[in-house]
């Protein structure tokens, strides 16, 4: 990645987009931030990043505007619910439509004509004793026009690009990633993570799990105050270089667990595409053939985004009473406490230890303290 190095002027007008009380008025500061960005090539990812910002902002704007004039349309922003909100992404005609409707209970509009699909569809998807939901995003044009799709795809748990086996699978595939990438969306687990969060005291922190790449914990510093942040707190795990540093800041990129899937595997002709596809991919992203026409393996998706979600079932109990049939969906590596948190804030702080019953233990219940980690359909009775 080249640096982008940015003038202190340019910092200091990205500094004011944060300082930005109103969505108009944070409009206004993105745009001059935007003029103050030089025209060389490291800054063309902060420029694509900051004009996705401006659309998706003017668009906000609008709703906004319709809403309290009494119209209001459907909206852009769908609710989550279930398990986890995973987008269906693709370019028109891919088959999103007709792949919510042989997986969920939705019944979109399926049609060879382009462009059907205008708004996201939501639709449940069960997966043994859960419920995933999965959005339809309204088909990839390119451009600005895009920026309501793509910050459905930024607020989603997990994504699905579906690419078409009628046509070329690997074109759609990574025009697709280049432009999530532009707009700050990762779809490969990325080997750095960094987080930064504002605060109003105490300096800037830094706390590194992994390794500061050609740079000291003072370079970080003083970039961040570069920038105006005084007071902050980051965590940095892997190996990160000063421009990881900056492009956290300034564009945050996120990582979403991400699947491909090749539509249309039905197709005289698909199964090559599909080698070129496996070959492309080299196992960096899940790869699942489908066929909306000759229905799905419902099992198997489930199977896959619960496994690139990273989750876990906990199945809370009562002393006396069964386990609660409805499982906590929670992320793999989480303790006895942190269930506890999610539960109840006062059940954190109250907690004494907790039981827990499970096969994969020598003998069950177990009596277990706090920082006891739990796996996929643990039993916990937990005592404050
Ligand atoms: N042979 C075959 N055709 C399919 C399959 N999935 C979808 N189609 C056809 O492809 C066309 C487009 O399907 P849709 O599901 O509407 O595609 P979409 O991705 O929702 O399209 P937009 O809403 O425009 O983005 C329709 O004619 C479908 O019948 C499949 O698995 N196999
Ligand atoms: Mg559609």
């Amino acid at each position: 990645m080249s640096p982008v190095n940015l003038p202190p002027q340019a910092r200091a007008k990205w500094a004011k987009t944060l300082e930005a009380r109103t969505p108009e008025e944070r409009l206004r500061a993105l745009q001059e931030f935007l003029s103050s960005i030089p025209d060389h090539k490291g800054a063309s990812k902060l420029r694509a990043h900051v004009k996705h910002q401006i659309a998706v902002l003017r668009r906000t704007i609008e709703e906004q505007r319709t809403r309290r004039r009494g119209g209001g349309g459907p909206s852009f922003s769908v609710e989550k619910e279930g398990a986890a909100q995973i987008v269906l992404l693709g370019f028109t005609n891919a088959g999103k439509s007709s792949l919510l409707q042989a997986l969920t209970n939705a019944k979109p509009e399926v049609s060879e004509q382009p462009y059907t699909t205008k708004y996201p569809a939501p639709g449940m998807m069960d997966y043994e004793d859960l419920k995933f939901q999965l959005v339809e995003a309204p088909p990839l044009r390119g451009l600005e026009r895009d920026a309501p799709t793509l910050s459905l795809a930024r607020n989603a748990d997990a994504l699905m690009l579906v690419v078409d086996l009628a046509e070329d699978p690997v074109a759609q595939l990574s025009a697709m990633v280049e432009e999530l990438r532009d707009v700050g969306i990762v779809v490969e687990k990325p080997k750095a993570s960094i987080e930064i969060e504002r605060q109003t005291s105490g300096g800037v922190k830094i706390v590194v799990m992994g390794r500061l790449m050609h740079c000291t914990e003072q370079d970080v510093a003083k970039l961040l105050t570069s920038y105006g942040m005084r007071h902050a707190l980051i965590k940095i795990t892997g190996e990160a270089t000063l421009d990881d540093v900056e492009d956290a800041l300034l564009r945050k990129p996120v990582y979403k667990p991400t699947m491909v899937l090749a539509n249309k595997a039905d197709l005289p002709g698909s199964k090559d595409k599909l080698k070129k596809l496996e070959a492309y991919l080299a196992g960096k992203i899940p790869l699942i053939a489908t066929s909306a026409v000759q229905g799905v393996g419902r099992e198997d998706l489930g199977k896959e985004v619960f496994r690139v979600l990273d989750l876990i079932r906990v199945y809370t109990k009562e002393p006396g009473e069964p386990p609660s049939n409805e499982p906590l969906v929670v992320r793999r590596g989480s303790t006895v406490l942190e269930v506890a948190k999610r539960i109840h804030k006062q059940l954190g702080r109250s907690f004494k230890y907790a039981k827990v019953w499970s096969k994969r233990l020598p003998f069950s219940p177990q009596r277990v303290g706090p920082s006891f980690i739990l796996e996929d359909r643990d039993v916990v009775e937990i005592k404050a």
